[in-house]
């Protein structure tokens, strides 16, 4: 293969990559390259690669590396042949990146609240900033449910942005319960986690 992934079996924004990668028959283009990492255990190969010092990173043949996930699946997105998982043009283009941002908004508010909730030491947590995180969570949710009948058409970056984002609060949120109050949202995400992309990258603890 001639392209490096830096990856993590538990990272959802790694998760994209593979999701995109499956829905386009493309993993045999790609050698995964495990890495184990937080804010406060950082990686120095992959610093030198993305000195922001996250995951995913994507190293191209002329050792030029892509970050970060969005980025990445821009460029995969064209290097197949198939009809494009992010629209290359007209209003679909930018509603559809935006949803895929807000689902990595979402996302990143999570991840936060992980940080924040596991990482960093009890006696310095900050209960009103993880509520301000669960605010943009719950806001996102309700958006993504009303939303809900214009993701049904096309498993695109949109639709795999958000199974990704989904997926996570599943794995580290579990008593969040957002199905109870996003019934369609949660039908959608239960149609599509049967897709073998989706089933082959589930996260596990
Ligand atoms: N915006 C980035 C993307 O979309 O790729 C976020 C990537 C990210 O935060 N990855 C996490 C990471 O590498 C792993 S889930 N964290 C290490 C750190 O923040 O130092």
């Amino acid at each position: 293969a001639s392209l490096t992934l830096y990856h993590s079996p538990t990272s959802p924004y790694v998760r994209k990559v593979m999701v995109l990668l499956h829905e386009t028959g493309q993993l045999d283009a790609v050698t995964l390259r495990g890495v184990q990492l937080s804010p406060v255990h950082p990686s120095t190969e992959l610093n030198e690669h993305n000195p922001a010092g996250k995951i995913p990173a994507l190293v191209l043949p002329d050792g030029s590396v892509l970050h970060d996930s969005r980025v990445i699946l821009d460029y995969l997105d064209h290097q197949h042949q198939g009809t494009p998982l992010i629209p290359r043009e007209g209003p679909a283009r930018w509603r559809r990146l935006t949803l895929a941002s807000l689902a990595d908004a979402m996302l990143d508010a999570a991840v936060l609240t992980r940080y924040e909730t596991f990482l960093r030491p009890e006696d310095k947590r900050w209960d009103d900033w993880v509520l301000g995180q669960f605010s943009k969570i719950d806001r996102s949710l309700e958006v993504f449910e009303q939303a809900s009948g214009e993701l049904e058409k096309h498993f695109d970056v949109a639709a795999i942005s958000l199974a990704c984002a989904l997926g996570y609060l599943d794995f580290r949120m579990p008593d969040l319960n957002w199905r109870r109050d996003c019934p369609r949202l949660a039908a959608w995400y239960s149609a599509v986690s049967l897709r073998p992309s989706l089933q082959a990258t589930t996260p596990t603890p």
